[in-house]
């Protein structure tokens, strides 16, 4: 049975999956829907994990990665762009309005700017006090599920069946000066087919770069396996490849034609929203170490 259309995404992340879910339901396409999530989570100053209010690197400086798919297979991307609150929109400029794929840093935001965004100061009070703290030790060391958000990645299916994705994010908190993270680049972060389905990634970005994570997935459900085996797999190539797993956390939700989802993690402690026939659940994921 086919259930669309449909909205999840990593983590608890209730208000995006409402705003894409009212795109969904008013017949919208899953593009628009994708966009207006991300954006939820990227204007949310209490969410420093994404867009505005997110945390900075180590030196300082708050640098954006997004992605977005859509159901053409098409795909745009901005990687450590500086002020700018909305990187998800400007992914989809790229997209749209460019002959290119993925901008990065200064040349990501003065194209940013030529569209008509705002430059802004993605740092505030909190952010800069949490940095002069983490300054004292400088020990940079990812949390495993900060705050139990993180990174968005969504991924929709509108009332025709078509799906589209995105990913966006500040990435890892104190990352070196120019790190670039999963989130952005395609197959890693995030990665759509319109004759399968899609994946994404939220966690230690490296390790999801380094397994090509979400097309992997893809990939799985193109060779039938279920949503939920295909995230399994994902999540064993990195612990197979990594003995170090257990200080970092990956987590997968992907979503096939019909509307039937998977998620895993390595630890507990990561779990989607979705929303379905009207309704907005969360799903705790199943992981790894139990
Ligand atoms: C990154 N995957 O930049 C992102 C960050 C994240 O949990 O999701 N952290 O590596």
């Amino acid at each position: 049975k086919t259930v669309v259309p449909v909205v999840v995404a990593t983590w608890n992340f209730k208000n995006a999956t409402k705003a894409a879910w009212e795109v969904l339901e008013k017949g919208g396409n899953s593009l628009d829907a994708i966009e207006a999530g991300c954006r939820v989570e990227e204007a949310d100053l209490k969410n420093t994990t994404v867009g505005n209010g997110g945390t900075p690197d180590r030196d300082g400086n708050v640098t954006l990665d997004a992605c977005i798919m859509n159901k053409e297979g098409n795909y745009g991307a901005v990687v450590c762009m500086e002020n700018i609150a909305h990187p998800i929109s400007v992914a989809r400029k790229v997209m749209e309005d460019t002959p290119h794929v993925l901008l990065a840093g200064k040349g990501a935001e003065q194209f940013a700017v030529s569209q008509g965004f705002k430059r802004e100061n993605l740092l505030n009070e909190n952010t800069i006090k949490a940095w002069e703290k983490w300054k004292e030790k400088s020990e940079y060391k990812p949390i495993i599920n900060i705050e139990n958000h993180d990174t968005i990645g969504m991924l929709a299916i509108d009332k025709n069946g078509d799906i589209s994705g995105g990913c966006t994010t500040s990435g890892l908190a104190y990352k070196m000066a120019g790190r670039v993270g999963d989130s952005a680049v395609i197959g890693s972060g995030l990665f759509i087919d319109n004759t399968v389905g899609g994946a994404t990634a939220t966690g230690m970005g490296e390790e999801v770069l380094k397994t090509v994570g979400s097309f992997l997935i893809v990939e799985l459900m193109r060779q039938g396996r279920t949503p939920q085996e295909a995230c399994e797999e994902g999540v064993r190539r990195i612990v197979t490849s990594n003995p170090n797993f257990k200080n970092f956390q990956v987590g997968y939700v992907a979503l096939n034609k019909k509307g039937e989802y998977g998620c895993y993690c390595i630890h507990g402690g990561f779990g989607i929203s979705k929303y379905q026939e009207g309704e907005q659940t969360y799903v705790e994921s199943d992981s790894h170490i139990k």
